[in-house]
């Protein structure tokens, strides 16, 4: 029997779907019946169906494969509540610009065995909603119905035209049972009529605009986002950044590769604060949402301003815009091929291009990117105490992973720390949900793996790249991994996770503190703000369960066990097993000092907890004013310094700079003297909660104290 079912998996494949991730319910008896007729004969040139036992790891799995190739997959899901359990993967697919076709079938239409497909269960009448796709149409490319079956290729086609045009995204398709059931004579679409918008690069005037500005500004600097989606991008913009010599290149939006760590003009990744963005001349937005975040940081009032875009309005977002003197919606590897021709066939820009000075601005810039890379080598030790924070974890990771590895980041707060540390150079390397919706790592990595390997066997090789998700604890469970390690085992997709356990959710309180730096919130306990995750879940045996046993599984708190675990780790994984390690890492101390986001914040060992205690908060500010392990260039900005002072004396402790401990040692922390005192007053102060004097009485106890 031929059906529209079969009809919808026919033209998947044919458009080159290769995976459907399904998670099916009561709506899905014709689309059982295709996958068996299709899975039996037409093996091998029918998707793979990978079984999802939840909608977020199902969309994040496509979103992952379609990060990597550019090509989307599709995800089938039950009526109006799977559609909902797609949850902030809907969102995720959206900002991040992830092509993805979603299915949904819909509560029958008729109730008297009408037609085939008619309602046959008491959910059939409970599960009928108004308008199942407003449920994710905002969200989306493209959502509609297929109202019958004698066009559902065309309906397909369509959406996936939808999905793979710029800016790519989700679109969802819904039907009813009967549409679906409806037996039809089998079609063909032409061939070769359903291939994605394509966009265009610059006017010739624009193109000679942009490369008059960048050749003559002093300060000349790229942001940008999603460029490196396109895998040729990085080496475009190299040479750009080799042809306009002094450019430099920073990346706002975390989500893909997009200038390699070993170019000078290499600025990392900052989410909108950056001095580059301060003191630029001259800056082309390069694909990308938030530039800068102006209540933190902006550019000169006289700075030039062009912004190149696929999507140069955020047609999705209420509240955009950028104050660029130019905005063009164009192709970025386009418009950045004809700007640097264009600076290389100009004599009268090649003159000014040239020179001594142009020399010497290299040479300072040369010399500047050593000096970064140095800083974040001396931000990468162990703590004095043995333990380790995200720098140092990431940097050991980078040395020990292969060269090649594909790095699946959602990182959150330490996501600054783990750019650093892990410095891509290669286009498609890094890898970041690039929205704003947490568990999208679990399902992402997966995908990744799922379509590294796809792709090598297609070439002949036996696998792809290696494949690592570094994750948030918080984002970890976020992620629903009871289904993520369960799939892992089933399909055999090993992937190597490392949790990175900063007992809970630390970005809450830094939101709080850019709001109310001296707000309640600033001195209360992570527990009393909500955001503690103490005592702490086994994260590794979580996974460890969900596979069945099958996956390696360890936790790691002191420096000198990383390597050898990290080690065995990888080497799980090589074996292709799934591996998941617990690291505990130092978090990173928000207390009320008011930092400017884009600055480095202390590192605080992970075993000393965030407890609203005065000796915590002061050993904060003292660490803020002077701490020994931030390397100088480090910026600490001013601001914070002086703020902190304010605090420590309305605290009656004076704090003298000059005075802090040197040689790596912890403020405070070495000199028992010191700490007895601060110990003594907390246990004094009427305004320290009798937890925490217990506390301090033990320590003072520990201390041979009173
Ligand atoms: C689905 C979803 N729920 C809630 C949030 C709000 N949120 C943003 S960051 C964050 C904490 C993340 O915790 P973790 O992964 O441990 O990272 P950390 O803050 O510790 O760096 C939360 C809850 C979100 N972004 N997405
Ligand atoms: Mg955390």
């Amino acid at each position: 029997m031929y059906t529209a079912s079969f009809a919808f998996f026919e033209e998947l494949w044919s458009a080159g779907v290769d995976h459907v991730f399904v998670n099916l319910g009561s709506d899905h008896p014709s689309i059982i019946e295709a996958m068996v007729k299709g899975s039996r004969d037409r093996n091998g040139a029918f998707p793979r169906i990978i079984t999802c036992p939840n909608e977020m790891v199902a969309m994040s799995m496509a979103d992952g494969y379609a990060r990597l190739t550019g090509k989307p997959q599709a995800v089938i899901v039950h009526v109006d509540v799977g559609t909902q359990g797609l949850g902030a993967a809907v969102h995720n697919s959206s900002t991040g610009r992830a092509p993805v076709l979603v299915f949904a079938g819909l509560s029958p239409s008729t109730q008297e065995g009408e037609l085939r497909g008619s309602r046959t269960e008491f959910i059939h009448w409970v599960q009928d909603v108004p308008d199942q796709k407003q449920i994710v149409a905002q969200y989306c490319r493209y959502a509609a119905e297929i109202k019958t079956g004698v066009n559902v290729k065309q309906m397909v086609r369509r959406a996936l035209q939808f999905a793979s045009s710029a800016p790519q995204g989700p679109v969802y398709l819904c039907a009813t049972r009967e549409v679906m059931e409806a037996e039809m004579e089998p079609y063909e679409l032409k061939k070769g009529c359903w291939e994605p918008v394509e966009l265009g690069g610059l006017e010739e005037d624009a193109v000679g605009r942009i490369a008059e500005a960048l050749a003559g500004a002093k300060h000349p600097l790229v942001v940008t986002g999603y460029a490196g989606r396109n895998h040729a991008v990085p080496g475009a913009l190299v040479e750009l950044a080799n042809t306009v010599k002094g450019l430099r290149v920073l990346d706002t939006g975390g989500s893909d590769m997009c200038f390699p760590a070993d170019h000078p003009g290499w600025l990392g990744l900052r989410f909108g604060v950056d001095d580059a963005v301060r003191t630029a001349d001259a800056i082309l937005v390069l694909d990308c949402d938030v530039p800068w975040i102006p209540t933190q940081c902006r550019p000169r009032e006289d700075a030039k301003i062009f912004h190149i875009d696929v999507d140069p309005l955020k047609q999705l977002m209420p509240l955009h815009y950028i104050e660029a003197q130019h905005r063009y919606r164009a192709d970025a590897l386009a418009s950045i091929r004809q700007i640097t021709a264009r600076l290389r066939g100009s004599s009268e820009l090649q003159a000014k291009l040239g020179g001594a000075e142009r020399e010497q601005q290299w040479d300072a810039l040369k010399a500047e990117h050593k000096k970064r890379l140095d800083d974040i080598a001396a931000r990468s030790q162990p703590l004095e105490n043995g333990e380790f924070g995200t720098g140092h974890l990431c940097s050991r990771l980078r040395e020990l992973c292969p060269k090649d590895t594909i790095w699946a980041v959602e990182a959150v707060t330490n996501t600054l720390f783990v750019h650093d540390g892990l410095q891509p150079t290669m286009p498609g390397q890094w890898i970041n949900c690039g929205g704003g919706g947490l568990g999208w790592s679990g399902g992402g990595a997966l995908g990744v793996k799922l379509a590294a390997d796809h792709e090598a066997r297609k070439k002949g090789q036996k696998k792809g790249q290696f494949v690592v998700q570094i994750v948030g604890d918080g984002s970890f469970l976020f992620s629903v991994p009871g289904s993520v390690y369960w799939i892992a085992r089933r399909y055999g997709i090993p992937v190597l996770t490392i949790v990175l356990n900063n007992k809970g959710w630390n970005a809450p309180r830094r939101s709080l503190l850019l709001v109310h730096p001296d707000g309640l919130g600033s001195k209360a306990s992570n527990e009393e703000i909500n955001i503690s995750f103490d005592p702490s879940p086994d994260y590794a045996g979580i996974a460890k369960a969900a596979a069945g046993g099958e996956l390696f599984a360890a936790r790691v708190d002191k420096a000198a066990d990383l390597d050898r675990v990290l080690r065995e780790a990888i080497a799980a994984v090589e074996n292709g097993q799934a591996a998941v390690v617990d690291c505990k890492v130092a978090y990173y101390l928000f207390t009320s000092i008011k930092m400017d986001p884009g600055d480095i914040p202390q590192e605080v060992p992970a075993s000393e907890d965030f407890r609203g205690e005065r000796e915590n908060i002061l050993r904060g500010h003292k660490a803020a004013i002077s701490n020994p392990r931030t390397p100088p260039s480090s910026k600490v900005s001013k601001e914070a310094k002086e703020h902190s002072r304010r605090e420590l004396e309305a605290y009656d402790e004076p704090y003298d700079a000059s005075q802090a401990s040197h040689g790596g040692k912890e403020e405070g922390e070495k000199d028992p003297g010191n700490v007895a005192r601060g110990l003594k007053a907390s246990i004094s102060n009427p305004g320290v909660s009798e937890e925490a004097k217990q506390k301090a009485r033990e320590k003072l106890g520990k201390l041979g104290g009173e």
